[in-house]
């Protein structure tokens, strides 16, 4: 049975060709779409087939490309790989499309998660030409269900010139009522947002959708996708345990209530081993005010341990994502999905009082972090919704192995080489060595602890050094830096292709 019960939206059912055709050169597209989660399964790729007709033709065709977050390759990848992106905005993890990005191929701007939607709305980015939206249903009186993930689609919906929409029947009827569509406005007309606890809903469950901008809807039977977790290893075992013992002694201290905080978890093995930690820990009744579902918050809300999530998008693997989609109407009464510029705004994080953990490539030893670039030059992914939380969070953790690239480089360095996160929002710092409570120290006793307790040790001796130099050459000032050495260790490591061996 059709999910288009419209009349109206029946009329405009047509294949993914020939509504491309709807999308010019130079034109600034916003699609749906969050880390796997609820992107268009159709267009992307009939929009790079006539990309490469284009090219192949020796004619220009290249488009700006704004998402909610990453996507999957059939969106990305398909329009990365033709060489169709001009600018990408905003986090993005595909392996092409970082490519490109790297060669050069596509612009990047890596703007915040939570301000990439109002800046379009503001008119920052130019008129938005499109938008490419993927809905769950539309209902008789012309109501969009929205999908898996809810991104910026509220502010594409209500900026684009022209519309278009993908109904995927794969997606579970059942999301009817998870959504909470809540926009913001612009400047001067703000009232505060009204959520004081995570589960709160001030929104629509649906889309308000422009009908006369709206020109073709197709109609899709197709997964989201999402790449399973790797089995846990120790080292993201006892990075977790070491974030459990830290949050239990927060509790102790008085700091923490024992349900503790919403908790806001990255992306990543790490994060995702954090979840299963504490749906095996002693923490009870829950809650969470994130980005993304994770697997192991569909496994918390099943033993009862988090009661209500609040989020942009799923991030879930196949098995988890075929849980989610036969139980979506039991998961709906523990589960929030919101448009991203609510879902991490700073304004709630820091009214909720979020504990925030993410995922880093480097730490320095003043508690510098950098989240986005290998070698201060390629960019891995992008920040992410990493600095909304980081910077508004009650307590803000990050978390990494010590060593990367086989042990031949330290993620913990003098001076990080891109800086994402500055000393003055990054609170802790946890790798597999030991946990850095960083508050209340000056930037030298941070020095001492971060070297001590999270360095490996094949690196400490270097990191000592460096700070004994560091300290005569700057005749101890408040942050002593020797800025000829600083980035010694990335030399070393680009020159030897091993910071070890230098
Ligand atoms: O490279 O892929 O070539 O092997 O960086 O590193 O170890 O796979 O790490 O998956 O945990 O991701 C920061 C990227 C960590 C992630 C980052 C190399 C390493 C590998 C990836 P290869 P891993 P993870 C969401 C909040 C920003 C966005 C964010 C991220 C690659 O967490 O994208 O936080 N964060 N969003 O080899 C050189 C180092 C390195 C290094 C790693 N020190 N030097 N290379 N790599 N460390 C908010 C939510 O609520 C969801």
């Amino acid at each position: 049975m059709s999910r288009i019960a419209s009349d109206k939206y029946r009329s405009k059912v047509m294949s993914a060709e020939e509504a491309a055709k709807f999308i010019n050169n130079g034109d600034r597209v916003g699609f749906a779409g969050f880390t796997g989660a609820g992107y268009p399964k159709a267009l992307p790729d009939a929009l790079a087939a006539r990309i490469k007709d284009a090219h192949d033709r020796g004619e220009e065709f290249k488009i700006a490309s704004y998402t909610g977050a990453s996507t999957a390759p059939e969106h990305d990848g398909a329009l990365a790989a033709v060489d169709g992106i001009a600018m990408r905005m905003p986090y993005q993890s595909d392996p092409i499309m970082r490519n490109k990005i790297n060669a050069g191929v596509s612009e990047y701007n890596d703007v915040h998660l939570s301000h990439s939607g109002p800046q379009v709305r503001y008119g920052f980015w130019g008129t938005l030409d499109v938008a490419v939206i993927e809905v769950t249903a539309i209902t008789a009186d012309g109501k969009a269900i929205p999908s898996s993930s809810i991104g910026n689609n509220n502010v594409y919906l209500e900026k684009a010139q022209r519309i278009i929409l993908e109904v995927n029947a794969w997606q579970s009827l059942d999301l009817e009522g998870m959504h909470d569509v809540y926009s913001m406005k612009l400047p001067g007309e703000n009232t505060a947002i009204p959520i004081t606890s995570a589960g709160d809903r001030i929104g629509s469950k649906y889309y308000d959708i422009d009908w006369e901008r709206v020109v073709a809807v197709i109609e899709t039977d197709a997964e989201d996708r999402n790449t399973p977790f790797k089995p846990l290893d120790q080292e993201s075992k006892t990075i977790a345990e070491e974030l459990l013992d830290f949050l239990g002694n927060e509790v102790k201290q008085g700091r923490l209530p024992k349900h503790l905080l919403p908790m806001q978890s990255g992306v990543g093995n790490i994060a995702n081993a954090v979840l299963v930690g504490l749906n095996e820990g002693p923490f009870e009744q829950l809650t969470s005010y994130t980005e993304v579902i994770q697997d192991g918050m569909v496994d918390m809300i099943d033993s009862g341990k988090l009661l209500v999530a609040s989020a942009t998008a799923f991030s879930l693997s196949p098995d988890a994502a075929t849980r989610m989609n036969d139980n979506a109407a039991h998961y709906r009464n523990h589960i929030v999905l919101r448009p991203q510029e609510i879902s991490n705004n700073p304004e709630v994080i820091r009214r909720l009082g979020v504990v925030a953990c993410n995922g880093m490539i480097e730490a320095d030893i003043y508690g510098n972090v950098n989240s986005t670039h290998i070698m201060g030059s390629r960019m891995q992914n992008g920040i992410g919704g990493s600095g909304d939380f980081t910077r508004n969070a009650y307590i803000s953790c990050f978390v990494s192995p010590s060593l990367a690239k086989n042990g031949d480089i330290s993620a913990i360095v003098p001076m990080v080489s891109h800086h994402d996160h500055t000393e003055h929002d990054v609170q802790v710092i946890i790798t597999e060595q030991g946990l850095a409570d960083l508050r209340g120290l000056s930037p030298k006793q941070r020095a001492k602890k971060i070297v001590a307790n999270c360095a490996h040790p094949d690196y400490r001796p270097l990191l000592e050094e460096y700070l004994e130099r560091a300290h005569a050459k700057a005749n101890g000032a408040h942050t002593p830096h020797d800025l000829a050495e600083a980035h010694s260790f990335h030399r070393r490591f680009l020159e030897s292709g091993s910071m070890k061996k230098a």
